[in-house]
């Protein structure tokens, strides 16, 4: 199996006009459309240079935290999951994204009780860590571990720092050993198995940051970060995140990913000699 952090698809979303009244824990201000979407752009980009293919869905003007895809669903390579946001205001996200999660994948399993959001779990390779929060609850998380075990992983639940929003929003899986934290996050022994990189005071916001395929993304605020990952040996790709961030949102949360499994030969139609390129 290739590491869990190799991904060749994604799925993004376009912001529409209501991005601007997006939810926030605090309010520092409200994004622009334009500059939310500047952002976007650079990181799909960033994704296709690390050799992603990416499909970009509309905007749901209904629904003004739709860009972060992340978290009305979780997808790997065999099948995906439609969660239940526990936010009120983006429960309906979870039916948007169905159609095209059926699109996509064989198997589409649904969370029918309780709540969950996609910032909420942290997929490692070998247990797939389920953060209790404000917008995760235990019902959700039970439910969740139920579903993983038909796609063949196992949940554990843990708990996310009181004040925090989600589980990643305080850390990202770095390689299969490692983890970027905030001193908060890693002193919840959450980690225990891992070696953990721990973000740099003033420099919180930088632990959601996202690996894809050989490199990081880190939003471009942080150098002190920067400085530590690359010492550390990681390729980092600083990417602007500012406007996305007063929307109390990081670098996992604008795509769901995965990495796409060579077709069965049995599912590849089978052209005659001279037939190739005529349609059937
Ligand atoms: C929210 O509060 O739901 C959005 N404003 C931010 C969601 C960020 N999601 C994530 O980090 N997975």
């Amino acid at each position: 199996m290739p590491p869990i952090f190799h991904f060749d698809q994604a799925l993004v979303r376009t912001p529409g006009a209501s991005v601007a009244h997006g939810l926030r824990a605090v309010d520092r201000g409200a994004p622009t459309r334009e500059g939310v979407q500047r952002e976007l752009d650079a990181y799909v980009a960033a994704l296709q240079v690390a050799g992603v293919t990416v499909e970009t869905l509309p905007p749901l003007d209904d629904f003004p935290d739709s860009i972060f895809v992340e978290d009305p669903a979780l997808v790997f390579a065999n099948g995906a999951i439609l969660l239940r946001p526990g936010a009120p205001s983006r429960l309906g996200e979870a039916a948007a994204m169905a159609p095209v999660l059926r699109r996509r994948f064989d198997t589409v399993l649904e969370l029918t009780e309780g709540f969950v959001e996609g910032g909420d779990v942290l997929v490692t390779p070998d247990v797939v860590l389920i953060g209790l929060s404000e917008r995760t609850n235990g019902e959700g998380a039970e439910a969740l571990k139920v579903l993983l075990e038909q796609l063949g992983r196992r949940g554990e639940i843990v708990s996310t720092p009181p004040g925090v929003l989600h589980f990643k929003t305080d850390c990202s899986l770095l390689d299969e050993q490692t983890i970027l934290a905030t001193s908060r996050l890693a002193a919840s022994r959450a980690f225990q198995r891992y070696r953990v990189i721990v973000t740099p005071a003033g420099e919180e916001a930088a632990a959601n940051a996202l690996r894809v395929n050989d490199r990081v993304f880190l939003g471009d605020r942080f150098p002190h970060t920067a400085d530590r990952l690359t010492a550390a040996g990681y390729q980092v790709v600083p990417l602007p995140n500012a406007q996305i961030a007063l929307l109390d949102a990081g670098f996992s949360c604008l795509s769901l990913r995965w990495k796409s499994r060579p077709r069965a030969a049995a599912d590849i139609p089978t052209v005659s000699p001279g037939q190739e390129g005529i349609p059937s």
